[in-house]
């Protein structure tokens, strides 16, 4: 396991991973809430406020756009990906190599797992091979560990996300993502059954400022690093204030009430 106190992807052992992945797994609609942000700077730009650990991206943005803030902005190298197009069995193919990604300037890689899929024994071969590549260069590895397949009717159901943050642990993830199971309670399970990986809440769809924060607080109060999120951040007009408030719920360890009068105040 990697060491996750500081540096590549946490600050006081607690993660906030800004993730523009969508223009690949959604597709441009996501970025019609705020028009500007089909241009990737402008969430890089976003991705510079200290509150922000890592920013993950795919392989053609990381190329064309990283050199330009890798001085402010720790790069999670996303490296599989699938679109919205595709309507298979869930998986999730390899982009780009981890040797590539560390050329690039990656500081840590991240990769997609769906465990219940029955694609599931080829995502676990190829995780097992980027994982261990990962290992070689020293880059720390999070697993997007996103139970689905046709036989899950429910997955948030805080059994299959505890299931979902065991199996970051079992197969060498540092990080594991998972959906919020909707309660602390269903967070402490998934916290427990991860061991010493650490566990972050997958952001999901615009919600609105309390309801979001209210998540992220649970998820600390539970033990959780911290949180991956996009639309939650760059779906608003002013991501800044959303990011001032995140880093008061996460590394302050503030309520999610405070953390927005502060904000507004
Ligand atoms: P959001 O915070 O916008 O949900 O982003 C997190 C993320 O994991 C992205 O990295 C990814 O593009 C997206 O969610 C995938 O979501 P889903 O598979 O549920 O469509």
């Amino acid at each position: 396991m990697y060491p996750l106190t500081d540096e590549a992807l946490a600050r006081d052992g607690k993660v906030l991973i800004l993730a523009m992945d969508h223009g690949l797994e959604h597709g441009p609609t996501d970025f019609e809430a705020v028009p500007e942000t089909l241009d990737p700077e402008t969430v890089f730009e976003a991705a510079t406020h200290d509150a922000v650990t890592a920013m993950a991206v795919q392989k053609g943005v990381a190329e064309t756009y990283y050199p330009s803030y890798e001085d402010d902005v720790n790069l999670l190298a996303k490296l599989n990906g699938t679109s919205n197009l595709w309507m298979g069995e869930p998986y999730s193919p390899q982009n780009w190599s981890v040797e590539y990604a560390a050329e690039i300037g990656a500081d840590a890689v991240g990769y997609t797992v769906y465990p219940g899929s029955n694609r599931e024994p080829e995502m676990f071969e190829e995780f097992r091979d980027a994982q261990e590549s990962a290992r070689d260069h020293d880059l720390p590895v999070v697993m997007w560990s996103y139970a689905r397949g046709q036989g899950l009717k429910n997955d948030t159901k805080d059994e299959v996300i505890a299931y979902a943050s065991r199996i970051g642990l079992e197969l060498g993830a540092d990080v594991a993502k998972v959906k919020y199971p909707g309660s602390k309670e269903g967070m402490e399970w998934a916290v427990d059954a991860a061991g010493d990986t650490k566990v972050v809440m997958s952001g999901g769809s615009k919600v609105d400022d309390y309801q979001f924060l209210e998540s992220v607080e649970a998820v600390i109060d539970a033990g959780g690093a911290g949180l991956a999120v996009g639309r939650n951040v760059w779906q608003r007009e002013n991501p800044e204030r959303i990011l001032d408030a995140l880093e008061k719920v996460i590394f302050e360890e503030q309520s999610a009430e405070d953390a927005l009068s502060e904000v507004e105040s």
